[in-house]
């Protein structure tokens, strides 16, 4: 599938602003992809329909986390967290995308996973910095993604459990594992 065919399939299923947020998330990504040796064409298609699932209703999302027999836990934690499995899901259903790396990094891109492949880095890393992001501590985290993909991801991490915790939020486990996981590679 190429660009123009992804973009458009996409653009379907997302708000305007949702839609600017994954071309960002897209050009972000290629240059990642580049600078750490990931297949940069797998990244800029992970990229395009990382938020696929953005806008389901919430019934619709809860109905395939049971009937595909995903974590279970999912559904005791913010919906927020639905959306990237899901997606991983639909992105092969619908799209008929089948390549298991981008899936995965589709499927953790809100999470994270223990052992993150490089391309679920990538996409993580360029859903948080991409330019239309504003969070307090992206331009270090930015800093840091020009020289140290790890040192850049704990960060981006460590940010995202500290604002959950500031709105006495719960974090899910996963998160937790994850920032553990990468914690330990940088020791
Ligand atoms: O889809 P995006 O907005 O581009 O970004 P995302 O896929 O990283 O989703 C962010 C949302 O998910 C945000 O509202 C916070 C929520 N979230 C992320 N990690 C966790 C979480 N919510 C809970 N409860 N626990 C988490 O670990
Ligand atoms: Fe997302
Ligand atoms: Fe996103």
């Amino acid at each position: 599938m190429d660009r123009e065919g992804a973009l458009q399939t996409v653009k379907e299923h997302l708000t305007d602003h949702r839609y600017q947020h994954t071309i960002g998330v897209m050009e972000t990504a290629i240059v990642l992809a580049e600078r750490y040796g990931a297949d940069v064409k797998k990244a800029e298609l992970a990229a395009i329909f990382h938020d696929y699932a953005k806008f389901r209703p919430k019934d619709e999302m809860k109905q395939i986390i049971l009937d595909q027999g995903m974590e279970q836990q999912l559904l005791v934690f913010n919906s927020e967290l639905w959306h990237a499995p899901v997606g991983a899901f639909l992105v092969e259903k619908e799209v008929g995308l089948n390549d298991e790396e981008i899936l995965d990094a589709i499927r953790y891109h809100t999470s994270g996973r223990v052992g993150m492949s490089l391309l679920d880095k990538v996409i993580y890393l360029a859903d948080y910095i991409e330019p239309g992001r504003r969070f307090p501590g992206v331009d270090e985290v930015r800093e840091f993604a020009k020289a140290n993909l790890n040192q850049a991801l704990v960060q981006a991490i460590k940010n995202s459990i500290q604002f959950l915790m500031k709105k006495n939020q719960p974090v899910y486990p996963d998160t937790i594992y994850t920032y553990n996981d990468l914690v330990k590679l940088r020791e």
